[in-house]
């Protein structure tokens, strides 16, 4: 190759992973903007694919979990959460409860199964700026998904706000602290967040990871930690909680079935799949060209350092995606042509 059209390509490759981390990075300020007045903190949650973790209360201990403030901010607002069910006692059921409703929030309940579509329970007792109870038995382990929307679809904006809270009594309970953490795996040096696994301890409380991130409000005392997560071995280990007290437990998951390793794609692999042909010649560009200077080699590592975000975005984004692939298409071509022709 001749030194002109190495530093051409070099430019190239430059732009087309500078494009990846610029657009990537703007979609997400747009995103953040939107949650500004208006809409609640947890839009967009108009559907169970969309719905936000929501952490679970003792109901021994009243206000031992902030309660989410939602609203219904335009018309047919529907509210969705999730979390993770253990099978009790029926005597001990999850109390999903909306509270200090505003003067236009008359709220129904409703509670689906881990399909999100089947219903298997709702409640709507009481009208306008009344509260709601659901109280769920649980006999089955696994997800569960909560639709909070007001009575009528078409009341909405001024005071339709109302407190969005999930309980499970405990028994007898001595105190309280929390029990925050990460859960990941390694790829190298990295830590990679596990998104999506649940947490349960052998007190009964769980949760479901966002982004690796968890946090549980948990009875004192020493208990036992499991993680479940597609695709890695489950992960027993033991914990101590203090009341009044925070605790942190990160965990390293290992894949399953120790001869593959999963691991989460970038954004090329995410539009382009693993092995494909336009992944194959990023990684050429990676390592053959932006590789060779100071420059390029920040360039790789912002990428890399953005990649979980950046994907998922794409993922978010069927359009952005379609469009990226457009953009990076026509740069591969150029590329290739040139590779070909020097
Ligand atoms: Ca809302
Ligand atoms: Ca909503
Ligand atoms: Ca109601």
């Amino acid at each position: 190759m001749k030194p002109t059209s190495s530093k051409k390509i070099q430019l190239i490759a430059s732009l087309c992973f500078f494009m990846l981390l610029l657009i990537s990075a703007s979609m997400t300020g747009l995103a953040a903007q939107e949650n500004g007045s208006g809409p609640d903190a947890y839009e967009d949650d108009d559907s169970f694919s969309q719905a936000n973790v929501i952490d679970i209360g003792i109901s021994e201990v009243p206000g031992s979990v902030e309660p989410q403030l939602h609203n219904f901010h335009n018309k047919g607002d529907e509210d969705w959460v999730k979390f993770y069910g253990i099978a009790k006692d029926p005597a001990m059921p999850y109390q999903i409860e909306v509270k200090n409703a505003g003067a236009n929030c008359d709220a129904v309940i409703e509670l689906y199964d881990s399909d999100g579509t089947t219903l298997i329970d709702s409640r709507n007792d009481y009208y306008e700026g009344a509260d709601e109870t659901l109280d769920f038995a649980c006999i089955k382990e696994g997800i569960y998904y909560v639709k909070v929307k007001n009575y009528d679809p078409e009341i909405f904006g001024e005071n339709t706000g109302y407190e969005l809270s999930i309980s499970c009594p405990q028994g007898s309970v001595t105190g309280i602290g929390i029990i925050s953490g990460m859960i990941y795996y390694r790829s190298g040096f990295r830590r990679i967040p596990i998104d999506s696994a649940f947490i349960k301890t052998s007190a009964n409380v769980s949760t479901i990871s966002v982004e690796g991130v968890f946090l549980m409000i948990h009875p004192d005392g020493t208990y036992i930690i499991t993680v479940i997560a597609e695709g890695y071995q489950n992960y027993p280990t033991s914990v101590t909680v203090n009341a009044g007290e925070s605790v942190t437990v990160d965990i390293a998951m290992i894949p399953a079935g120790s001869t593959t390793t999963t691991t989460i794609p970038c954004p090329a692999e995410a539009i382009y799949g693993e092995h494909s042909e336009e992944t194959e010649l990023l990684r050429v560009l990676r390592d053959k060209v932006l590789n060779g200077t100071p420059e390029g080699r920040e360039m790789i590592r912002l990428y890399y350092e953005w990649s979980p975000e950046m994907v998922k975005t794409i993922e978010e984004n069927k359009e952005l995606e379609d469009k990226l692939k457009n953009i990076i298409d026509g740069i591969l071509l150029v590329i290739n042509s040139r590779l070909k022709g020097e």
